[in-house]
């Protein structure tokens, strides 16, 4: 009987501790524990080849995040970089290390055709066939999101469909040959293929109430009427300027109105402006907790996603030069202000 009472009292236990949730206020905690305590998806951009050439990137990652992003490796580029041709082993291991983490996949992303930069091979953008160009995208989207079915649990199904400073459908190929009616296509053809997916367009420079954010509320808006399957928005949020707009939760609370979920996908915000680095380093932190402040405001908002996560790594070194740290912890792995 004192057995029988240990075993269960042991049990007892065991399910309690199983159900104990972290409370970041009484203690230090990770990003990942709060977001868990919170409900909400705190993510990253990474590379599985970083995971594989830094034994620190990882344990980092996954300790940090409990949502990844292929920063390169699902581009149509990496992905289908001839006719025919598919190659998913980088794709393949950060999913894999996803799932051996219990992390999130967002996938990043499925048609991105711009002049400027872009994952779009030449071979698609040099058709000027509809029919062909149709059929292309259809194996395309059936193909990856097919080969990941149930595994990548949201996708940037189309990224920047705006024109980057203006605010009509950027006019790439896909415009151009199957005409405005390619952001629906591509929808459906995902929703067919992952009818559990959930799906997203995602843009730039639409954080304040400037005309672009204007045009992205109405496509989205225009996508529901026409009964293409889109699920949310994702708002990039690279920050190149202070201060951080003031109306980014109201651009969220518009979007959900809609009936659409909200995430903040590609966050990254620079070290700027005046004085000394602490106080850059202040500044950086207000901006951190305001673009934050403004997702966990609005129920609709499903999450935060930075463009990386240790300024050792970080797009904005090759695009704008070093010294911007625009993450969260710095080239050592070590907590800065905005981790807070
Ligand atoms: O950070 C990404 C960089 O490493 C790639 O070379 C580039 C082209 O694939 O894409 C960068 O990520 C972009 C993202 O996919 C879409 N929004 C803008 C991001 C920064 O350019």
């Amino acid at each position: 009987m004192r057995t029988l009472i240990a075993i269960v009292v042991a049990l007892f236990c065991l399910a309690a501790d199983a159900g104990a949730q972290v409370d970041c206020r009484a203690a230090p905690c990770t990003l990942r524990e709060a977001a868990d305590a919170a409900g909400v998806y705190v993510g990253s951009a990474a590379s599985d080849s970083l995971i594989a050439s830094d034994p620190d990137y990882g344990p980092a990652l996954a300790r940090e995040m409990n949502s990844v992003t292929h920063e390169v490796h699902l581009k149509w580029d990496a992905t289908h970089p001839a006719p025919g041709v598919y190659t998913f082993d980088a794709a393949d291991a950060l999913v894999n290390f996803a799932e051996t983490h219990g992390m999130r996949v967002r996938g990043h992303t499925l048609i991105w055709e711009q002049f400027l930069l872009d994952a779009t091979p030449a071979y698609v953008t040099d058709i000027t066939d509809a029919d062909e160009l149709r059929a292309l995208m259809t194996e395309h989207i059936q193909t990856v999101v097919g080969r990941y079915r149930g595994r990548v649990e949201t996708w940037d199904v189309v990224n920047e469909p705006l024109e980057t400073g203006g605010t009509g459908l950027y006019q790439n190929v896909f415009y151009e040959l199957l005409g405005p009616g390619y952001i629906a296509e591509a929808l459906r053809i995902a929703h067919e293929a992952d009818p559990d997916a959930h799906l997203i367009i995602n843009d730039v420079l639409v954080s304040n109430d400037g005309p672009k954010f204007a045009a992205l509320l109405q496509l989205a808006a225009d996508l529901l009427a026409a009964g293409a399957p889109l699920h949310g928005v994702g708002i990039q949020g690279h920050f190149f300027l202070a201060p951080i707009p003031e109306q980014l939760q109201a651009n969220i609370e518009k979007l959900v109105a809609l009936g659409l979920s909200v995430e903040i996908t590609e966050l990254d915000i620079l070290l700027r402006g005046p004085g000394d680095r602490a106080e850059r380093l202040a500044r950086q932190r207000a901006d951190y907790r305001g673009v934050v402040g403004a997702c966990m405001a609005v129920a609709g908002c499903r999450g935060v996603t930075t463009w990386g996560f240790t300024d050792r790594y970080t797009w904005i070194d090759s695009f704008l030069g070093p010294d911007f740290d625009p993450l969260l912890l710095d080239e050592s792995y070590v907590a800065k202000p905005a981790y807070d």
